[in-house]
């Protein structure tokens, strides 16, 4: 059990974590990034409903989405975490844990802030459907992020995450890496998508998405129609080529727009305290 605040403390074993070499890659870090993403972004703007505060995922209502099938890998990770911290409130650790996991598996460096709350308002709770389908295209997309207040810049930084992890048949229905590399962050996964060929594919179970082989890696890598839809989208498209060609810019947009992801339905006072009165009860407090 650590000092009640000792978020250093809590990092340092997310990052021991990290490694899990029976576990798809190697890695529990791209799944623990999308839990992050995925607790956070349910938000709307207009109701102020969703966001990371609660940690609603933990109850049927949200975990049981079928859009976050898979995430409960990422919280049993996290539970020996939490039983060594137990001061810690799962929407802190599981918003905490996926800075730390793209910072590890090389990333920029995310700013965050601890004092989330576990205490769920039924009022808050997001109804279902309030997270991207990979089968549409740049509408579906816009709806999904504008809903949340990001622009056309943020929604093409935040896409750069998916140069992490996999889709898995049983979870998503999609299937494989969308890079050679899928534990090390980078800007690939932009840069693949333009320089290569794309040629759609029905997977088994009827879901398309598009596919190169790679035959260095004697591997299929994949895009989802969602991604493929950001080259031919006008205002998608010239974000996509210039994180193909600046990895530094990449690394800035992602971290700017991650971060405001993850404060999405919080607000504070000057000193970071979480002020939403509905939201501060239960909470821990930095
Ligand atoms: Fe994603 N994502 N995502 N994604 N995502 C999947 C996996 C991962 C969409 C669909 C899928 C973001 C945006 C979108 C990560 C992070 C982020 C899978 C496969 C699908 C499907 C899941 C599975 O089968 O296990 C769609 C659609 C969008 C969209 O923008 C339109 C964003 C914004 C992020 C982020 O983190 C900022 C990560 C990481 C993964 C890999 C997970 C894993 O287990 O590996």
């Amino acid at each position: 059990m650590s000092k009640p605040g000792d978020f250093e403390a809590v990092a340092a074993d997310i990052k021991t974590l990290l490694h899990q070499p029976e576990y798809d890659d190697g890695s529990a870090g791209p799944v623990l990034l999308r839990l992050a993403w995925h607790s956070a972004g349910t938000y709307c703007a207009e109701t102020d409903t969703g966001g990371s505060n609660g940690a609603g995922m933990r109850y049927e209502a949200e975990g049981g989405d079928p859009a976050n099938a898979g995430l409960q890998h990422a919280r049993v990770f996290l539970e020996t975490v939490k039983a060594k911290h137990s001061w810690i409130t799962y929407a802190d650790l599981w918003t905490l844990a996926g800075v730390v996991a793209v910072k590890e598996m090389g990333g920029p460096e995310i700013p965050w802030k601890p004092g989330r709350t576990d205490y769920v308002d039924d009022s808050k709770l997001p109804p279902r459907g309030r997270l991207p389908d990979a089968a549409q295209g740049a509408d579906h997309i816009r709806w999904i992020f504008y809903r949340m207040g990001f622009t056309d810049q943020e929604i093409v930084a935040l896409s750069g995450a998916h140069n992490l992890g996999r889709g898995h048949m049983d979870r998503s229905g999609f299937h494989g890496p969308w890079v050679p590399n899928p534990t090390r962050f980078s800007n690939q996964y932009f840069r693949i998508m333009l320089e290569w060929e794309w040629k759609e594919k029905t997977l088994s179970n009827g879901v398309k998405q598009f596919v190169h082989y790679d035959e260095d890696l004697d591997e299929e890598i994949m895009m989802l129609p969602t991604d493929l839809a950001l080259i031919h989208d006008e205002a998608f498209a010239p974000w996509v080529k210039k994180y193909a060609k600046d990895k530094d810019l990449f690394y800035k947009d992602f971290a700017a727009a991650f971060a405001k992801l993850l404060e999405l339905g919080i607000s504070r006072d000057a000193d970071g305290r979480i002020t939403n009165s509905d939201n501060v009860k239960g909470g821990y407090h930095a």
